[in-house]
């Protein structure tokens, strides 16, 4: 890492960690209510991950995530409210209301559809990083996936495709230590899943997670080799989810408690504060931006819930076969 960012461009990663962080948790309420179709896969605890990546990208750019992407999609500047609305399976949401929380999608701010598949991103991103190059366009894209999906077969095709052909993907992996209930270390001989990917003849780096600056410039190294035709290259972002893997799993029952604390002292939002609070007045100024996104994101939501929910004449519009 270079030295410490000035505390403005800090503060911005701060507040969007923030408001991710807040998004989820508001979920989760909804959740609990009974509000939420479906399953939500929160990231709280890997927002310096969505955070930093997405700050090292053009508002061009495009972006894969999984189901576990609401960070990744708010970090592209999508409005709270159509991702509040779509998770709610509302009318005005970014999918109408048919896709959810696992499908968040907006193409005017470079996010394609993400999907429950494992490692189906890999593929798409791969995909989508060949046409960019077909058009002679410099945009890249970023992928962003588990350590799981790294047993997934394609998404080590996609890894080689991307490598052979030089294409401007930028792979990165959120390392949260479980696969669903799986620790990763009982997945892998060896302990490494850099090693693995390296073999395809890519650059590698491992990176703090839980530091959304380390995150945001191994990214940016990795966005500048893209762009300059240079190929992928793949980042690995250690971190931890500090929930369960879906709202109904306490995460608790596998992951011993020591592990938990331990991570939870390493809460991204908690060391960045720490580390602005050296400058004077900046608890304060952080208080008060915590404050302006309970504001936006109270009338995000309340608009949202208060948004229609779809009308079952339209049940047949946006497919692409016929009933
Ligand atoms: C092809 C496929 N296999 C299995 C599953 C079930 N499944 C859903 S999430 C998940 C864990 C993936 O772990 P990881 O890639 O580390 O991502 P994380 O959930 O930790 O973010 C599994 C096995 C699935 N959705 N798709
Ligand atoms: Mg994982």
């Amino acid at each position: 890492m270079t030295a410490t960012w000035p505390a403005d461009r800090l503060v911005g990663l701060y507040c969007q960690m923030y408001l991710v962080r807040r998004f989820e948790e508001r979920c989760l309420e909804l959740s609990r209510k009974g509000l939420i179709p479906g399953s939500i896969h929160l990231c709280i605890g890997q927002e310096a991950a969505a955070v930093g990546a997405a700050s090292a990208l053009r508002s061009d750019d495009l972006t894969v995530a999984t189901y576990r992407g609401h960070g990744h999609v708010l970090a592209r500047g999508i409005d709270p409210r159509a991702a509040f609305a779509e998770v709610l399976g509302r009318q005005t949401g970014l999918c109408k209301g048919r896709g959810g929380s696992m499908h968040l999608t907006d193409m005017s701010h470079g996010v394609l559809p993400p999907n429950s598949i494992v490692g189906a991103g890999l593929p798409i991103a791969t995909g989508a990083a060949l046409a960019q190059l077909h058009k002679g366009a410099d945009r890249v894209v970023l992928c962003s996936f588990g350590e799981g999906t790294l047993n997934q077969g394609g998404a080590h095709e996609a890894l080689n495709l991307a490598a052979i052909w030089s294409l401007p993907v930028i792979f990165l992996c959120e390392n949260n230590q479980y696969s669903e209930m799986t620790p990763a270390y009982q997945m892998i001989k060896g302990d490494s899943f850099a090693t693995r990917v390296a073999a395809y003849g890519m650059p590698t780096t491992k990176v703090d997670g839980m530091n959304v600056q380390a995150v945001a410039e191994a990214v940016a190294q990795a966005v500048t080799r893209a762009r300059n035709g240079e190929g992928p290259s793949y980042v690995e972002a250690d971190t931890y989810r500090f929930l369960g893997h879906y709202q109904g799993d306490p995460g608790t029952s596998y992951r011993p408690v020591d592990e938990i604390n331990y991570w939870r002292a390493r809460d991204p939002l908690l060391l960045l504060a720490a580390q602005l609070s050296a400058e004077a007045g900046m608890d304060m100024r952080l208080k008060a931006e915590e404050e302006s996104i309970e504001v936006a994101l109270d009338t995000a939501q309340q608009a949202a819930l208060d948004d229609p929910l779809p009308l079952r004449d339209d049940v047949w519009e946006g497919l692409y076969a016929a009933g």
